[in-house]
C-alpha cells in the first residue's frame, strides 16, 4: 500500500533545456516564440484549471461528461488491474472517474511539473489508499523510459483534454508513437477537441473574464518570478484567432509598442505588433484523428462524442 507522501519519481530531461536557455532561443529567432509547455508553472497549472471551469470552456466538462457515461465500457477495454498512465496529469479531476470504474491496481500520473504533481497527488492518495501511485516528473515531449512496476501489470494509457492538439500533426503522430512504446502493449484513451463554429473556438479562447489572457501572459509573469527578466504583462497584448484553413487556434502576445525586455543578462528588442508566438490547439474530425492515430501504429477502436459533436474520445489498441 502506497501512502499519501508517495514519492516523485523523476525522468529528468536532456542538459541545457532549461527554461532560460528555451525563452531566448525561441526570442531570438524572428517570429518569436515561446513553447507552450512552458505554461505549466504551479501558477499556470492553476490558471489552466481556471480555464477548465469557464462557460466558454466547453472540452472539460463535456469530456468529463462522456467519461462518466462511458466509463464501464472504458473500464471492460482497459481490463482490472492494470497500471493506468496518465500523460500530462494535471489536475487529476477525470482520472477519478477512471479510477471508480476500472480499479486498477497502479496509477502513474506523469506531468511536467513536479511541484504542481505532488500537491495533486498528496490529495489523491487520501482517497484512494489502496492504490499504487507512482508520480514520475516528465517532460513526454521527449523520449520517457517509464520503469515498470513490480508484477508488471498491463498499461492502459490515458491521455485527456485535447492536449493532443497542441501539438503539429507531425509532432502529434511522434508523440503518440513514443506513447505507444511507453505502454508496451497497453490501448490508450485520447481526448480530442473537434472543429467547429469558429465563433464557438474563438469564444472558447478570449473569454469574457480575460482568464485565458491572463493564462497566456503568465509565461512572462513566470520568466519575471524565475530568471528575474522585467517583462510587462501590460505591454502584450493576448491574441487567439481561429485559423479556419489550418483547423487550430493559435496563440499569441502582441507588443503594443517598441520594448525591450532583458532576460539573463541579453537584451530582446520588440517591435510595436511584433508577435510571439504560444500555442496552437489544432481540432481534428473524428475521421482525420482516426486517419493519423492509425499511421502511428495504433488500431483506433472505439469513439464516444457528445450530441453536439464538441468532443470526442478514442480507444486506441496497441
Ligand atoms: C491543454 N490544452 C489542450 C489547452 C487547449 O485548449 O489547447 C490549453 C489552453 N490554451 C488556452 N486555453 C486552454
Amino acid at each position: 500500500m502506497d501512502t499519501g507522501l508517495a514519492r516523485l519519481h523523476t525522468i529528468e530531461t536532456p542538459q541545457g533545456e532549461t527554461f532560460a536557455a528555451a525563452l531566448l532561443e525561441g526570442l531570438r529567432k524572428s517570429p518569436k516564440e515561446i513553447a507552450c509547455k512552458y505554461f505549466y508553472d504551479v501558477e499556470g497549472s492553476q490558471i489552466f484549471d481556471a480555464i477548465c471551469e469557464l462557460p466558454e470552456y466547453y472540452q472539460t466538462r463535456t469530456e468529463t461528461a462522456l467519461l462518466a457515461r462511458h466509463a464501464a465500457e472504458i473500464a471492460a477495454l482497459m481490463g482490472a488491474g492494470a497500471e493506468i498512465v496518465e500523460f500530462g496529469a494535471g489536475s487529476l479531476r477525470k482520472v477519478r472517474i477512471l479510477l471508480e470504474a476500472a480499479s486498477p491496481q497502479a496509477y502513474t500520473p506523469l506531468d511536467i511539473s513536479g511541484a504542481y504533481l505532488g500537491e495533486v497527488v498528496r490529495a489523491l492518495a487520501a482517497d484512494y489508499p489502496m492504490l499504487t501511485l507512482r508520480p514520475v516528473v516528465a517532460d513526454f515531449t521527449r523520449p520517457m523510459d517509464i520503469p515498470a512496476l513490480a508484477g508488471n501489470p498491463r498499461r492502459a494509457g490515458f491521455f485527456p483534454g485535447s492536449t493532443i492538439g497542441n501539438f503539429k500533426p507531425d509532432a502529434a503522430m511522434a508523440l503518440l508513437r513514443r506513447m505507444h512504446a511507453a505502454l508496451g502493449g497497453g490501448g490508450l484513451l485520447v481526448g480530442v477537441d473537434l472543429v467547429k463554429d469558429p465563433a464557438r473556438l474563438h469564444a472558447a479562447y478570449n473569454d469574457a473574464a480575460g482568464v485565458t489572457a491572463k493564462f497566456n501572459k503568465n509565461l512572462m509573469l513566470r520568466a519575471n518570478r524565475e530568471l528575474g527578466s522585467d517583462f510587462d504583462p501590460e505591454g502584450f497584448a493576448h491574441y487567439a484567432p481561429y485559423n479556419a484553413a489550418a483547423g487550430r487556434i493559435e496563440m499569441y502576445l502582441v507588443s503594443r509598442r517598441r520594448q525591450s525586455v532583458t532576460i539573463a543578462g541579453e537584451r530582446i528588442e520588440f517591435a510595436p505588433g511584433e508577435p510571439v508566438h504560444t500555442e496552437d490547439s489544432h481540432k481534428y474530425t473524428i475521421e482525420s484523428f482516426r486517419e493519423m492515430a492509425a499511421r502511428t501504429g495504433f488500431r483506433p477502436r472505439a469513439v464516444w462524442t457528445d450530441p453536439e459533436r464538441l468532443f470526442s474520445l478514442h480507444w486506441l489498441e496497441s
